[in-house]
Parts: C-alpha cells; structure tokens; sequence
C-alpha cells in the first residue's frame, strides 16, 4: 500500500488519528524555485544553499553564513514544523486554547523559513543586472535603479528592531513597492509577492558589520542575483497576464 492509498484507506475506516502528521504535497509551486523547502512528506526542510558559505566574500563572510544558514534558518524549519505538529493536535482534540501562541508561531516561523529561503535565492557574486522588463518595472515605480536603491536603503536601514526590508511586486496597482517587515511579517499587507528580501536582523551581519547597518545593505547590493530575482519576477506576472 503507498502512502496516498493508506491515506484514503485510513480516512474510510474513520481512522483519523492515524493519518500522517503532514499531508504529501505535489512539489509544483514553481515560484521562488522553492520545491526544496518541503520534502516528499510535506515537512518543511532546510534547503541546500547553491553555493558555498565562503562564496560571497568579502560582502557577506562565511561564518556569518554558516551561522545563519545552519543554526538560524534551522531553527525557523523546526519551529515551524513543531507549529505544524501542535495545530494538528488541536484538531484532532478540540482543544483550542492555546492556538493563540500557537498561531503566532506558525506565523514567525513560517515567514522565517520562506523568507531565508528566498533571501538565499537572491545573493549571487556573479555581477547580474536586472531584466529589460524588470528594469522597465523599476524605472516606471521608483523612477531608476538608483533611486530604489535609495528607498531600499532608507526603508532596511530604519526597520525597528528585527526584520527585513523588501521589494514586492503588488499585482493590484501592477508596480513594484518597497516595505518593512518587523520580525519575520508584522507590516507586511497580503497579496502581494516577496520578490528581493533583504534580512536585516543583527545576526544577518553583526559578526562583520556591528552596528553598521547601513554597510551591510550596500555590500547587499553587490550580491544580488538579479537573474533569480528577474526570472520569479516574470513567473509572478505570468499568473496575473
Ligand atoms: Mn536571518
């Protein structure tokens, strides 16, 4: 019996309790180019890095990298799965009184563990420029890549405590936005899509940089893999064209 017919079966014979913690997934969200976020059972996984921690020195030193990656990222994997594991047992008991934090887990994690995940998706040090159309979508919402540098500085630089500066295409208005994101998501809106997110959490930089924030963002600019960040792009548009 596979896993989808012991599923169906369980599920016939009024098995509940049974069935799997994490429902198997179909793997074919290709946005993001994310699929190894989620293993075959539908836990969420650390992804493999595609390149070396020490591959984007000097801007970004490898042990801040190892750290990040290996420890932080991880972390955000097992909260989230754990987040998972415990909202499934409300189910399965009724016993909702905790959901609140249990909730706001999902939430922290879940936003960490996709946010890294595409963070490590646009650092490259092979000297990218954006698309002709994204630069066209560039020009036509900030005015030039220099002045969404400027705004993409001044929005990271000044996130209150912990969080992330990041450009999103907002389909709505069909234009490019730049926002904060306190923690791993509060200020953020919905339905639009992360696509150049930048941690500016003290562990993303602080072994290099100390406080200077502002230079860890300019070495940011350095290493974005603006091929990555313009072929999402374009699969985004291809949902709403
Ligand atoms: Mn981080």
């Amino acid at each position: 019996m596979n896993k989808r017919e012991f599923i169906s079966t369980t599920a016939a014979i009024g098995l509940a309790s049974m069935m799997p913690l994490f429902s198997q997934t179909n793997n074919k969200f290709n946005i993001y180019d994310l699929n190894n976020t989620v293993n075959q059972s539908g836990e969420y996984q650390l992804p493999k890095l595609d390149y070396s921690y020490d591959a984007l020195e000097p801007y970004f030193d490898a042990q801040t990298m190892e750290l990040h990656h290996s420890k932080h990222h991880l972390a955000y994997v097992n909260g989230l799965n754990t987040a998972h594991k415990k909202i499934k047992e409300f189910i399965e008991t009724g016993d909702f009184s905790t959901i609140k934090h249990w909730e706001r887990e999902l939430a922290f994690h879940g936003g960490g563990h996709f946010l890294h995940s595409i963070f490590w998706k646009v650092l490259s040090k092979k000297q990218t420029k954006p698309s002709k159309n994204l630069e066209k979508y560039i020009n036509n919402s900030f005015g030039s890549l220099d002045n969404f540098k400027k705004l993409f500085k001044a929005a990271s630089n000044s996130v209150e405590g912990s969080g992330w500066g990041i450009m999103h295409y907002e389909p709505i208005s069909d234009r490019l936005i730049i926002m904060q994101a306190e923690r791993q998501g509060n200020l953020t809106q919905w339905v639009t899509f992360p696509i150049l997110p930048l941690d500016v959490w003290e562990h993303a930089y602080y072994l290099k940089y100390q406080n200077r924030r502002a230079e860890y963002i300019d070495a940011f600019f350095n290493i974005i893999n603006w091929d990555y960040v313009s072929d999402q792009f374009e699969n985004i548009l291809k949902l709403y064209k």
